[in-house]
């Protein structure tokens, strides 16, 4: 795991360059390379590797969710949305940065990442790239990251269309679990699986995402400024529907817990000791060893 975060730390430095104007490169740069724990590319490369194929082949496509995953973290983090002075430890990239260029560094990330995929990826067929890109485009737009946050900033209003346990789903397939489907699927197409093994990984990673929803949502509740590098408690206060919030943190571990192990059922026979090492690290921090 510490030798993949390695490669993926490096391939994004090279990826993105400082250039004229330097003030939107810096601001794209200054939230990507601050310390996050990776996941979603790891998940990425890691699919490609069990899967039998080359991982340097998927460097582009895991890098380029990286990017569009801190794009959604810089404007979550803006006064209009969720209001938060830090992220990963450092202040948010609008106390850095101002308003103005934190939102454009945004759209510069969710907008550089497919550029990525497109200029870098020689190694992979045209039709292949095709499918990446729709894969991102699906992804992160209305029918996906961005209809999960419309929905949970409705949720803070107590405007809801539906019940609030659909909603609650809606906002965790779309907000989170999204770009684990995104990275776990788009591994899988750089790998040349098969559609039956495309979608057993996408059942993965949809249950994956919505136990890491969870734990988010518990972490909020149980953890400490040091250890998730933002603010705390900040769900309770603005009255957010989280997993915690509607069914009790007690509820909400015994989700967590079962999402969990369907996911150690998925993945055993992959042999992936990565995907067993970030899941057995989840369960023990929200549970204990
Ligand atoms: C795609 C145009 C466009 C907009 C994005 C702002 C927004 C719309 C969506 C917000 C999505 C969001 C912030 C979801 C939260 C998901 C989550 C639990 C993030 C924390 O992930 P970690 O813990 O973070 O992996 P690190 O910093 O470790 O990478």
């Amino acid at each position: 795991m510490k030798n993949l975060i390695k490669l993926v730390d490096e391939h994004l430095d090279k990826y993105l360059g400082i250039c004229y104007p330097e003030e939107i490169f810096k601001a794209m740069k200054y939230t990507l390379m601050l310390p996050g724990k990776r996941l979603r590319p790891v998940m990425c490369l890691e699919t490609v590797r069990m899967l039998g194929s080359d991982i340097n082949k998927a460097f582009p496509m895991a890098c380029a969710i990286e990017m569009l995953h801190v794009q959604s973290l810089i404007h979550d983090d803006l006064p209009c949305m969720d209001n938060d002075d830090f992220r990963r430890g450092k202040p948010s990239n609008h106390k850095v940065f101002g308003e103005a260029n934190a939102v454009l560094a945004g759209d510069a990330l969710l907008t550089f990442a497919p550029q990525l995929i497109i200029e870098k990826s020689d190694n992979l067929t045209t039709e292949t790239v095709l499918k990446l890109i729709h894969e991102y485009t699906k992804f992160a737009g209305a029918y996906g990251l961005i209809a999960g946050q419309v929905v949970d900033i409705e949720s803070e209003g107590g405007k809801l269309a539906k019940t609030a346990e659909e909603t609650l789903d809606f906002i965790h397939l779309n907000k989170t679990a999204v770009l684990f489907r995104l990275a776990i699927r788009t591994g899988a197409i750089i790998a040349n699986a098969e559609d039956k093994t495309i979608n057993e990984l996408d059942e993965f990673a949809t249950k994956f995402g919505l136990a890491f929803q969870i734990y988010d949502d518990i972490m909020d509740e149980i953890s400490t400024f040091d250890e998730l590098g933002k603010t705390i408690g900040k769900d309770k206060n603005s009255g957010k529907l989280t997993y915690v919030s509607l069914y009790g943190l007690e509820e909400a571990k015994k989700k967590f817990s079962c999402l969990i192990e369907d996911c150690c059922d998925i993945i055993k026979k992959y042999n992936s000791e990565i995907f067993v090492e970030i899941l057995n690290k989840l369960r023990d921090r929200i549970l204990g060893v």
